[in-house]
């Protein structure tokens, strides 16, 4: 059995102290996400994680700070994944910047949320989840989900999502996705 314990978040910049475990996602680490290419060691977003044990009685923790920019006219986003246990659920809570929270299921149905601080999105099981940053800051969110969900990449990587959150004439927009299980 685990014991208690207590981790402090920084809600503007997602930090978790004493200690986490970074994953840190680069330009190069997101090829083939964006319609147009991209490369180099530019950071698009880190994650810092509370680990767990990964089973269905614990919840895995974590903060996301997603940097803001753009590649092509497409926003900094996350890679964006289903659940290996695909009805596993998830919740995000907002604590700074702007974002959108794209979801979609396997049969093509995509619901678009907003996230600004003080959202709480719940992700149901069955829903895949990519963030988008639209705004001009860091977007920092605190997410919790079942320990044994597991991240199924390998999907989103063929199909893409049925849409994309791209800067239009008068601020982000969402656009079908040409791409969409082209591959
Ligand atoms: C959220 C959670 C994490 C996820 C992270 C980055 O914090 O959903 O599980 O790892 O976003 O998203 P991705 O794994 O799709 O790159
Ligand atoms: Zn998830």
């Amino acid at each position: 059995m685990l014991d208690p314990f207590t981790r402090v978040i920084n809600v503007a910049s997602g930090d978790i102290a004493p200690d986490s475990r970074l994953v840190q996602r680069r330009l190069s680490d997101m090829k083939g996400a964006y319609a147009a290419d991209c490369d180099g060691a530019e950071m698009v977003y880190e994650v810092f994680n509370i680990d767990v044990a990964q089973t269905n009685s614990e919840l895995q923790t974590c903060t996301t700070r997603l940097y803001n920019g753009r590649v092509g006219n497409e926003y900094y986003m996350t890679k964006g994944h289903f659940h290996e246990v695909r009805d596993r659920s998830e919740v995000y809570l907002t604590t700074s910047g702007h974002g959108r929270l794209v979801m979609a299921t396997e049969d093509g149905r995509y619901v678009v949320e907003e996230m600004r601080p003080g959202s709480m999105n719940y992700i149901p099981g069955g829903w895949a989840h990519r963030s988008v940053n639209v705004g001009d800051e860091p977007l920092v969110f605190f997410a919790a989900y079942i320990g044994d969900a597991g991240h199924d990449y390998g999907t989103i990587e063929d199909w893409g999502f049925p849409v994309l959150v791209v800067e239009g004439a008068s601020g982000p927009e969402v656009v079908p996705n040409p791409r969409y299980r082209r591959t």
